[in-house]
């Protein structure tokens, strides 16, 4: 473990705010302990920012800002093909850290720094896209167009399940935009803040470049600073739906912009023209992957009714075979929960849905001998969308349901609060058509014949309802960090008005 440390120069006592190069600030907090959730052991500590640390990293992106707009966005783009070149450098440890600090299986953790490559490169070409618009005048010899301008400094809030990459999507994209950023780090996961902003420190010196990308590790404080800071127009949040509804408000208060990436509550509807094969690996994948930690897990599966029954047993036997433990070990397919919060929630929600007439098929209990954080990856066969199904559990419980007509399954697919991700498993055009047209899933992500987890880095990101309507990552999500400004000029010596108005 130390030599994982020591390659991502992290310490047994690190700083947890950052200014930019050589510019770590020891604000005398009482230190935040990073534990594995493998063993429940400290890994090392973070001293977080307070708010006089907060003050000088907000007042060193808000001054880079200055410069860093007026920097061609090709330009800005060299430097984060930097970032995605030292993230390859350090991919395997920093996805070892993600590993060991999150809990994950090391090969989710290294997809995961592949994401941070992937949307470095992505955000490399956007540099020389950021196109706007031109639009015909209705006005003679005028000549009207959209642009795009750097938004300021942004506040980036970033949840436990995805340390690193959810931080580069905003990252990249804001940074080829022309802002400057502030990032806070779940506290659950400051190390691997500390070890990006070491990275991010490395590119922006030899760069000659300071206050680009920022770091404020901390609690909720840090966070609350955030929402209310006048100076980041934009703050974008993932984590909890209640947490994002307090941001949410804060920031629009102010008239601010939240970006938001909530919960989802993500299903797959299973007909009984899908290939099941294919159906049990994504729901394997989706379901017990990251041990069900995912905003876009799989937590819930509406199965035909002339399937269900083939379909839950050859789960069942996976799950019973899916093995657990430390997440580092080869071979390993599900590790811990993040905490042990964590491991009481998701007992407390098998018992509401068992008290609801459910049938726990597989699991349902934790697994102690393994570690303190340790369950069984659980499929429960419901009667009925009860309240708990309808709730998200940051957990690996997969609740089974079934159905005879699409419409019932549609509707009982759009009948709960959050939109994130959606499939269907279906070999029929008419049932796949169906379920993405506009009567089909309410989601932001929608997707046949493969799971509702792990998004490519390319489409946007994000979901409808109590999920928060943000979109992340690719697409046009660019436009969320930049601000838009119509433009009209006049090169005609006269001065029409616009609707024929005569003013004279
Ligand atoms: C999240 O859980 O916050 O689609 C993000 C996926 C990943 C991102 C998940 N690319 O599962």
């Amino acid at each position: 473990m130390k030599t994982l440390l020591a390659k991502l120069q992290l310490d047994s006592i690190n700083l947890g705010a950052c200014s930019g190069p050589k510019k770590w600030i020891d604000s005398g907090a009482s230190p935040l302990t990073s534990c594995n959730p493998t063993t429940g052991a400290p890994i090392a500590q973070v001293i977080p920012a307070d708010g006089a640390a907060y003050a000088t990293v907000v007042a060193s992106a808000e001054a880079a800002f200055k410069q860093w707009r007026s920097v061609p966005a090709p330009k800005r783009g060299d430097v984060v093909r930097d970032l995605g070149a030292i993230l390859r450098e350090f991919k395997e440890p920093l996805g070892e850290l993600v590993s060991l600090e999150m809990g994950k299986i090391r090969a989710e953790g290294i997809g995961e720094v592949q994401e941070m490559i992937d949307i470095c490169d992505f955000a490399v070409g956007l540099s020389r896209q950021l196109y706007g618009l031109t639009m015909h005048s209705e006005r003679p010899a005028h000549r009207m167009y959209e642009q795009w301008h750097p938004l300021g400094p942004i506040g980036i809030i970033t949840a436990f399940n995805f340390p690193v990459a959810v931080w580069s999507w905003n990252a990249a994209l804001a940074a080829v935009c022309g802002d400057t950023m502030v990032w806070k780090p779940s506290e659950l996961t400051p190390l691997c803040g500390v070890a990006v902003q070491h990275l991010a420190n490395q590119v922006m010196a030899d760069h000659q470049l300071t206050g680009i990308f920022t770091l404020a590790a901390g609690a909720g404080d840090i966070g609350q600073r955030m929402a209310e800071d006048q100076r980041l127009p934009l703050i974008s949040f993932t984590g909890s739906i209640p947490t994002g509804r307090r941001v949410a408000q804060t920031v629009a208060g102010r008239l601010g912009r939240p970006l938001l990436e909530l919960g989802g509550n993500n299903a797959i509807i299973v007909s009984d023209k899908a290939e099941l094969d294919l159906a049990v690996r994504a729901i394997m994948f989706g379901a017990v992957g990251t041990a069900g930690q995912r905003c876009t897990s799989t937590r819930r599966i509406i199965a035909h009714a002339a399937i269900v029954d083939e379909l839950t047993t050859r789960l069942v036997n996976a799950y019973r075979q899916t093995p657990i433990g430390d997440p580092l070990q080869p071979g390993v397919l599900m590790g811990p929960l993040a905490t042990s919060r964590a491991v009481a929630a998701m007992l407390r929600a098998v018992e509401r849905a068992v008290a609801d007439g459910g049938v726990v098929l597989t699991g349902g209990v934790a697994r102690p001998d393994l570690g303190p954080q340790f369950v069984e990856p659980t499929i429960i066969r419901m009667p009925a969308q009860t309240e708990i199904v309808r709730e998200e559990t940051f957990a690996p419980i997969l609740y089974v349901m079934s159905y005879r007509s699409l419409d019932e399954a549609i509707a009982l697919h759009n009948s709960v609060t959050q939109g994130l991700s959606s499939a269907i498993f279906t070999d029929s055009l008419r049932e796949a058509e169906m379920f993405l047209s506009v009567a089909g899933s309410d989601c932001g992500i929608a997707n046949v014949n493969i799971g509702t987890s792990g998004a490519e880095i390319g489409g946007a990101f994000g979901g409808e309802k109590d999920t928060g309507g943000g979109r992340e990552s690719g697409s046009d999500a660019w436009k969320a960090y930049m601000r838009r400004q119509t433009n009209t000029i006049n090169w005609s010596g006269e001065l029409p008005l616009a609707q024929g108005i005569k003013f004279e």
